[in-house]
């Protein structure tokens, strides 16, 4: 497979202007009639007279080629493109493919999901639907005609507004869409289907009134209220927050069951996972109520961060999701609590995105290179990228970065840029110079930043001293400093905030400052400091590097108490679990005793007697870090000592503060009738959090609570936690009892099954790797359903260490053979499944040979995809 270059980009030869499409759809196959108008690319210096027309296409069959109506013949094709020498400056090109939705397993072009045809062109999907310039610089106005069986597709949708319908001989029905914005191809999408509908609308902040529409299959007809909330907020924050308007008559989402991410923001016209779009208090978490309200959010706000303003190439893709991310993450700040949102989205990047920086597949968050792009919709393209979104957000505040967006919203509208044009327009607007800055886009790994501090009660000074280094990464072995924000106060020993000064500077800083961490070593002095104070450093996380300062358990006792900054609280009280499980995996190795360090029990204790601090917080602060942050903090990651250590303290602290845990608990089970609301929701997180505490107590009376929550639930947060409890339990009959009554009750109900198969993937008792085996055996499974191999198989490799790492090997070798077999069906999502292999030097030798084997033997496979081949040879360079 061929390496793609940032710097080989060029401009195309030729601009597509105008692009009809008609689509005959059949059981057996489709027609794609496409008529293009075709331009010569005149600013682009050409070597030669006219340059060849060369049309991405991939899996199609050719079935004619007119060019200006006359059909053509002297034409090449090959297994990627169609190759024809125009003569003339401009011409019409009318291509018409063949092409079999039905087979295609891969989920990208036109595919079938269920009885639905749906598309999915992002990133390179178009070309296997028609031959065409399938690059996102590359954009056009779309007019699209879908022909078929109106019984079996009554709902016949493209992007843009209907602009004109009909009937056809045999029961045929057609309706064509033109979409007014000029778009590229990887935006377009089709659906045709017998789907219903829930209808609304939205009037604008000038007064338009748009159609808003979600398409779902009849029995998800109720599901679909939180959705449609979740889009009026949506388009009203972003009114509100970025003056960003929605530009077409109507929005609709479509829901499918077979899709291989969350969703795509095709203009116009929305196709989501259903995953990402159904949920109703009986058969959704509080989890999937907040994943819908943050996926329909984020594709709402690609309208303008993506479509309005697009990639110039798909090196640039950060552009729209770092950007989008950072967006989407600041809504569900605004409509929740916004310090437990954040600990939220740190808790996700330091366990995931941290990894993925350290390991084989390391890339900066603007790649320089690439075999297959859909490997590059990363942790450090989406999340990495929204990191430096918003450490921009904070070094212009909120003014400027509006001043910012504003201004390349305007700049840029209709246009393909590039991330570069994206900083030039803060730049611009502000009077700024992120040249520096602009190393978080073409740096990979993650900076550290040690800090020291000096304390000197002559001069009244504290001094600051920072150190930042940031590790080789593939192909990167030099770095140069980056800019980090460092959101910090100073405390004193009452935990109050002291007035802020830059020794030798008037200007008063206030209590809180951000400092320009710029040269790999800096110091800052305070002045008019009277006793030495404890730092409250990288707030907020405002940078993500991994901080590091000689704070003692006490120190972050203190913090964990007295910070007045929420997020370093918790983050203290973290810090402190992490430090007391390293202690212990430690002790543990080497055949010692355990003992609990009372000063985290008494944190716990503080926290479950705070009855005025927000219920979601205090989960947060007594959740331990999980075991693959533990893993990512390691050198070498010892998983079995490493899970033995966090079940215990897990065990130890539930023995400890039984009575608060039970109290606390008991203090939450009065809360009256559902609600979806944030508090209600808050409830629930801790209340959960607190029965899987009382869950190890061995209390037969708690397992007894416990079976009458699952029973009991009016809703599936309680009745999910009660079975994870169960499942994660010793307790063989209520767990098998418990699993099988919800196997019964849920088997209509995909998503709730899929949460079924998780919840037993994930369970850490023994014997997990024969427990997922079986389960492939289970009717409802299937390898063709990307929800249903995320929820098996992707659950055990990734979040079931323990049995996933067993000692044998099997774990690694089950993995490898779904792999192996998938990558025949579906590419994006085998390549998906390589990365916990990949992981294989962060584990001890023998643990490590094992994984390499197992890579080198899906390396071997004939006909492995581009996508599994980039990830696993990387994986082994
Ligand atoms: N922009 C969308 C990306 C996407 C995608 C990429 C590759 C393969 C399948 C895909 N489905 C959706 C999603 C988003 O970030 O909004
Ligand atoms: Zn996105």
């Amino acid at each position: 497979p061929k390496t793609i270059y940032l710097k080989d980009y060029q401009q195309p030869d030729y601009w597509i202007d105008e692009t009809q499409l008609t689509f005959e759809l059949f059981e057996d196959h489709a027609l794609v009639h496409s008529r293009l108008s075709i331009r010569l690319n005149d600013a682009k210096p050409q070597a030669q007279a006219q340059p060849p027309l060369v049309l991405d296409g991939q899996l199609l069959e050719l079935v004619s080629v007119e060019l200006d109506d006359q059909p053509l013949s002297n034409y090449q094709v090959d297994d990627d493109s169609l190759t024809l020498q125009p003569q003339t400056a401009s011409f019409a090109l009318a291509i018409t493919t063949r092409i079999e939705p039905q087979n295609n397993t891969a989920l990208e072009g036109l595919y079938k999901s269920g009885g639905m045809f749906c598309t999915q062109c992002e990133a390179e999907g178009f070309r296997k639907i028609t031959y065409y310039l399938d690059r996102p610089d590359v954009m056009s106005r779309f007019t699209t005609t879908v022909v078929a069986d109106r019984g079996s597709y009554p709902v016949l949708l493209s992007n843009g507004n209907p602009i004109a319908s009909g009937e056809h001989d045999g029961g045929r029905h057609w309706i064509s869409w033109e979409d007014p914005f000029p778009k590229p191809a990887y935006l377009f999408a089709l659906v045709a289907g017998d789907l219903c509908l829930l209808q609304d609308s939205f009037t604008t902040m000038t007064g338009r009134e748009i159609d808003l529409r979600i398409y779902v299959e009849p029995e998800n007809r109720e599901q679909c209220d939180h959705a449609m909330d979740s889009l009026k907020r949506s388009m009203r924050w972003d009114e509100e927050v970025y003056g960003r308007e929605y530009d077409l008559d109507i929005f609709m989402i479509v829901a499918v069951n077979d899709f291989n991410m969350g969703a795509m923001e095709n203009k116009g016209l929305n196709i989501f996972n259903s995953s990402c779009v159904l949920a109703q208090q009986d058969t959704a978490t509080d989890m999937a109520f907040q994943r819908v309200e943050a996926v329909v959010a984020h594709e709402y706000f690609h309208n303008w961060s993506g479509n309005r303003v697009t990639c110039r190439d798909w090196f640039q893709l950060s552009l729209k999701e770092g950007f989008t991310v950072f967006r989407d993450s600041e809504f569900s700040a605004d409509m929740n609590s916004r310090t437990v949102k954040r600990i939220e989205d740190v808790t996700f990047l330091r366990a995931n995105q941290f990894a993925e920086d350290a390991g084989p597949m390391a890339h900066p968050v603007r790649p320089d290179s690439f075999i297959e792009i859909s490997n590059f919709y990363t942790l450090t393209v989406y999340e990495k990228g929204a990191e430096v979104v918003r450490m921009l957000h904070t070094l212009l505040g909120a003014e400027g970065f509006r001043k910012g967006t504003d201004l390349y919203f305007e700049r840029h509208d209709g246009q393909a840029v590039t991330c570069d044009d994206f900083i030039k327009a803060l730049e611009d607007a502000n009077g700024a110079d992120f040249s520096q800055f602009k190393r978080w886009y073409s740096q990979a790994g993650t900076p550290r930043l040690d800090v020291a501090s000096h304390y000197d009660a002559a001069r009244r000074e504290y001094r600051l001293s920072f150190r930042q280094h940031c590790p080789a990464t593939p192909g990167q072995s030099e770095k140069r400093p980056q800019v980090i924000p460092v959101r910090m106060a100073l405390l004193d020993s009452a935990g109050q905030e002291l007035p802020l000064q830059m020794a030798g500077e008037q200007q008063s800083l206030g209590n809180e400052t951000v400092l320009s961490v710029t040269e790999a070593e800096q110091e800052f002095v305070f002045a008019n400091i009277d006793q030495e104070p404890l730092p409250s450093l990288l707030r907020g996380f405002s940078a993500p590097v991994k901080l590091s300062y000689p704070y003692s358990r006490d120190d972050r006792v203190f913090l964990a108490k007295h910070d007045p900054d929420g997020f370093n609280r918790w983050e203290a009280a973290q810090g402190l679990a992490v430090d007391v499980l390293q202690g212990l995996v430690e002790i543990h190795r080497a055949g010692r005793p355990l003992h609990l360090d009372q000063r985290l029990a008494d944190i716990y204790r503080t926290v479950l007697a705070d009855t005025a601090l927000d219920a979601a917080m205090v989960a947060e602060i007594i959740r331990l870090p999980s075991e693959a942050y533990l893993v990512e903090l390691a050198d070498t990651a010892h998983v079995d000592a490493i899970h033995f250590a966090r079940e215990w303290l897990r065990a130890e602290l539930a023995r400890s503060l039984k009575s608060e845990l039970q109290q606390r608990f008991d203090s939450l089970q009065v809360s009256a009738h559902y609600s979806a609301d944030a508090d209600a929701m808050a409830m629930r997180s801790l209340k959960n959090t607190l029965l899987g505490y009382l869950m190890l107590t061995d209390d037969q009376a708690v397992v007894q609570q416990c079976v009458r929550q699952f029973v009991e639930a009016d809703n599936m947060t309680d009745r999910q936690a009660a079975l994870v409890a169960l499942v994660n339990s010793p307790f063989e009959q209520p767990r098998q009892a418990a699993l099988e009554h919800f196997a019964e009750r849920w088997a209509a109900y995909p998503l709730v099954m899929d949460q079924w198969f998780s919840i037993q993937a994930g369970s850490t008792q023994p014997g997990g790797l024969e427990r997922v085996e079986a389960l492939m055996q289970h009717p409802l499974f299937t390898l063709r359903n990307p929800n249903k191999v995320r929820a098996l198989i992707g659950a055990f490799a990734n979040q079931n260490l323990v049995n996933f790492h067993r000692a044998d090997g099997a774990g690694y070798r089950f993995l490898a053979d779904r792999i192996i077999e998938l990558d025949r069906l579906n590419p994006q999502i085998a390549a998906r499944l390589v990365t916990p292999l990949s992981r294989w030097r962060k584990f001890a030798s023998d643990r490590q040979q094992l994984m390499q084997q197992e890579l080198a033997r899906i390396l071997a496979t004939e006909k492995l995809s581009p996508d599994v081949y980039e990830v696993v040879s990387k994986s082994l360079a």
